[in-house]
């Protein structure tokens, strides 16, 4: 494996404890087919309504199902085997924790393999809903390319845990940093205490690889039963 494949001058910062990284290279070295082994599992990832739940909604019509298509971490590790190595890879922890200022761990309690990695699929007209995360440590990895001369499918990220009454809002006003999204061009960011969300891609869908990492400051505690079927990872029918 090449040396320094994860170096911090890699790093761009966006926001206070949020930058963005260019992983092309080492997604290279562990998969020269991985957007294309990405792609292949988003063609089979599974149709969910998103529902509100505690971490996630921070809009304004609490009971609205948003239609988008998942895959859990099981399943995903299924279809990927080689992302089975990013968990094991420690040079992309420190990177990670470089970025939020904090040592970082993977989830390792029971059921964690679950959520530890999931993929997110947007069709033209679907959205992320503004929320916050669980986790300390979010790596955003999109598949595809979303030009940020537009607002489709762009990710969008304020200062503070705030309840957004018009995440559609179009052009993106100019408080909130939006975040350009290339294939393999990741975003890493604290998000427990800053509220973000995605804007609809325009066409063809936006796909993205989602690490969840934990970190010395928010460590890992047993996950809210509650989040994993509201966000559609698991139901009754789903692979664990
Ligand atoms: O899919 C995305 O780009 C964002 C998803 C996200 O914010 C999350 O899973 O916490
Ligand atoms: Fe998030």
């Amino acid at each position: 494996m090449a040396i320094n494949r994860l170096h911090v001058d890699k790093l761009e910062r966006v926001a206070e404890r949020a930058y963005t990284c260019d992983l092309n290279e080492y997604l290279l070295d562990t998969s020269a087919s991985w957007q294309e082994d990405l792609l292949g599992a988003a063609a089979q990832a599974r149709q969910v309504d998103v529902m509100p739940s505690p971490t996630s909604r921070r809009a304004a019509d609490d009971t609205e199902a948003l239609p988008m298509r998942v895959l859990n971490g099981v399943e995903l590790q299924e279809k990927v085997p080689w992302l089975g190595a990013l968990v094991d890879d420690e040079e992309l922890l420190e990177l990670v924790g470089r970025a939020v200022g904090s040592t970082v761990c993977w989830p390792t309690l029971e059921g964690a393999n679950i959520h530890r990695f999931i993929m997110n699929v947007l069709g033209p007209g679907e959205h992320y809903e503004p929320h916050v995360d669980a986790n300390g440590a979010t790596v955003i990895i999109p598949v595809t390319d979303h030009d940020d001369s537009e607002v489709d499918g762009q990710f969008v990220l304020t200062d503070h845990d705030v309840r957004i009454n018009n995440p559609l809002q179009v052009p993106i006003p100019n408080e909130y940093v939006q975040v350009a999204q290339r294939s393999g061009n990741a975003t890493i960011l604290d998000g427990t205490d800053r509220t973000h969300w995605v804007m609809p891609p325009a066409d063809g869908d936006r796909v993205t690889l989602l690490l969840n990492i934990f970190t010395s400051i928010k460590q890992e505690i047993a996950r809210d039963d509650i989040i994993n079927p509201k966000i559609g990872l698991t139901g009754p029918d789903i692979e664990m």
